[in-house]
C-alpha cells in the first residue's frame, strides 16, 4: 500500500513516487505545515493549485485543541480540514519539548503542562499512536525524543536508546494498515551516535525513515555532515524525511544528499513577517523600495499573487496591515518551494543536478535583500 518507486537517480539525489492510500506523491517534495489543522491563511483549494502534495498535522496541538475525538468525528483530518490529503502527522514529542511547560521525561513518556490552559497532560508512545490513528493521516510518526542543542553526548545516547524502545511500543499498538509509521533516527550531530541509532532503528523495517534531532540550533556546518552520514546509512528503497528543515538552500543541499521529504514553517512564517522568497534571495517587503515597484513579486513565479499583483500593491497591503498581504506572501513562498523541488526533480531526471544546484546557489546567494 505504501510503494516507494525510484524513477531517476543522479548521484545520491533521486526522484521517486510514493503511493499512499490518499494518493501518489512525487518526491523530493516539500510539505506545508498545518499545525492546527490549517496551513496558516491558505485554503485547501489554494494548496492544491500551488502543487502541495502532502500536508503536515500535529498530534500535540490537535490533541489539546480541539481534541482528536472531534477530528475523528469528521472522518479524520481530510474531513475536518476539507483538504483531501494525503496527510502526515508528527508524533508530538518534539512539540512538547518546544512548547510545553514543566515537562518531565520518563521511560513511560512525557508529562507536561499544556501551553493553552496549564493543565497536566501525559503523552506516551501508546497515546501518540492512538491520537494519530484518530487524526487519520496516511503517514504517522514514531514518538521520539529530540534532545535540545547543545546537549551532553551521554544524554543524547540515553535518549536515542529510549527512542528505540518507544518505537517498539508504537509499533506494538499500531492497528491500522492504511497508515504507514515512519521511524525517526536521532543521535544529534555525533556520527557514532547516528550510527548507533541507525543500527537499532533499521531492523524495525518501517516503510520510511525520518532524520530527527537536527535544525535545533546547531550550525549548518554541523547539520549537513549529520544528514549526509544518516542518508548514507538508510536503505535506498525507502523514503527519507528530514524533519523541520526547509530553507531553500537546505532543500537544495538535502536533495543532493538523498533526502526525499521536507517540512518547515519557514515559508509561511517568513511570509507573515513580510518576506518573499525568490531566486535572487529573500525580498524584504517591509522596506521602502518595493513600495514603488510596479513589477510582480517574482517574475518567474506562476502563483496567484505574482500573476495579479505588483510589489507596490503587496507592500501597501503589508504596511496597512491588511490580511491579504501576509496571505499572499505565504502563498507565494509555498509555491516558490514547490517550484524549487519541481526544478530539482527535473534536473535529477536529466542528470544535471549538481550543475543546476550550483547555478541556483550562485544566484540565490548574490541576493537582493
Ligand atoms: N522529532 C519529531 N519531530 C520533529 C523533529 C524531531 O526530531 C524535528 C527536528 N528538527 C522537527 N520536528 N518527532
Ligand atoms: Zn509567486
Amino acid at each position: 500500500m505504501f510503494e516507494f518507486d525510484i524513477q531517476h537517480q543522479d548521484g545520491r539525489a533521486r526522484v521517486a513516487s510514493f503511493t499512499t492510500p490518499r494518493g501518489t506523491v512525487t518526491t523530493p517534495m516539500f510539505m506545508p505545515v498545518g499545525t492546527q489543522g490549517t496551513v496558516k491563511g491558505i485554503s485547501p483549494q489554494e494548496l492544491t493549485e500551488i502543487g502541495s502534495q502532502m500536508i503536515l498535522g500535529n498530534t500535540y496541538h490537535l490533541m489539546l485543541r480541539p481534541g482528536e475525538a472531534l477530528v475523528e468525528a469528521h472522518g479524520g483530518l481530510p474531513g475536518f480540514t476539507a483538504y483531501p490529503g494525503p496527510f502526515l502527522t508528527d508524533s508530538g514529542g518534539f512539540q512538547v519539548m518546544s512548547l510545553g511547560h514543566m515537562r518531565k521525561i520518563t521511560e513511560e513518556g512525557v508529562t507536561f503542562k499544556s501551553h493553552l490552559d496549564g493543565s497536566l497532560v501525559n503523552l506516551t508512545p501508546e497515546r501518540s499512536v492512538a491520537v494519530q490513528e484518530a487524526l487519520g493521516a496516511d503517514v504517522i510518526m514514531a514518538f521520539d525524543e529530540c534532545p535540545p542543542f547543545p546537549a551532553e553526548r551521554d544524554y543524547i545516547e540515553r535518549s536515542l536508546e529510549r527512542t528505540i524502545r518507544w518505537l517498539g511500543r508504537c509499533l506494538e499498538v499500531k492497528s491500522k494498515d492504511e497508515q504507514a509509521l515512519f521511524a525517526i533516527v536521532q543521535g544529534g550531530i555525533h556520527t557514532d551516535l547516528r550510527q548507533k541509532s541507525l543500527d537499532l532503528t533499521l531492523p524495525f523495517n518501517t516503510p520510511g525513515f525520518a532524520i530527527g534531532g537536527l535544525a535545533v540550533g546547531e550550525s549548518k556546518e554541523e547539520m549537513f555532515p549529520a544528514v549526509a552520514f544518516t542518508t548514507a546509512g538508510l536503505p535506498q528503497t525507502k523514503p527519507r524525511y528530514l524533519m523541520g528543515v526547509g530553507h531553500p538552500e537546505d532543500l537544495v543541499a538535502g536533495i543532493a544528499l538523498g533526502v526525499d521529504m521536507f517540512d518547515c514553517v519557514y515559508p509561511t512564517r517568513t511570509g507573515r513577517f513580510g518576506y518573499a522568497l525568490t531566486d535572487d534571495g529573500r525580498l524584504n517587503m517591509n522596506s521602502s523600495r518595493p513600495r514603488q515597484q510596479l513589477e510582480p513579486l517574482d517574475a518567474e513565479c506562476d502563483c496567484y499573487a505574482c500573476r495579479h499583483y505588483t510589489r507596490a500593491y503587496l507592500a501597501h497591503l503589508i504596511r496597512a496591515e491588511e490580511m491579504l498581504g501576509p496571505r499572499m506572501l505565504s502563498l507565494h513562498n509555498l509555491r516558490y518551494l514547490h517550484r524549487l523541488v519541481e526544478r530539482a526533480r527535473e534536473a535529477i531526471q536529466e542528470r544535471r543536478y549538481a550543475d543546476w544546484a550550483m547555478t541556483w546557489a550562485e544566484r540565490y546567494f548574490k541576493g537582493t535583500v
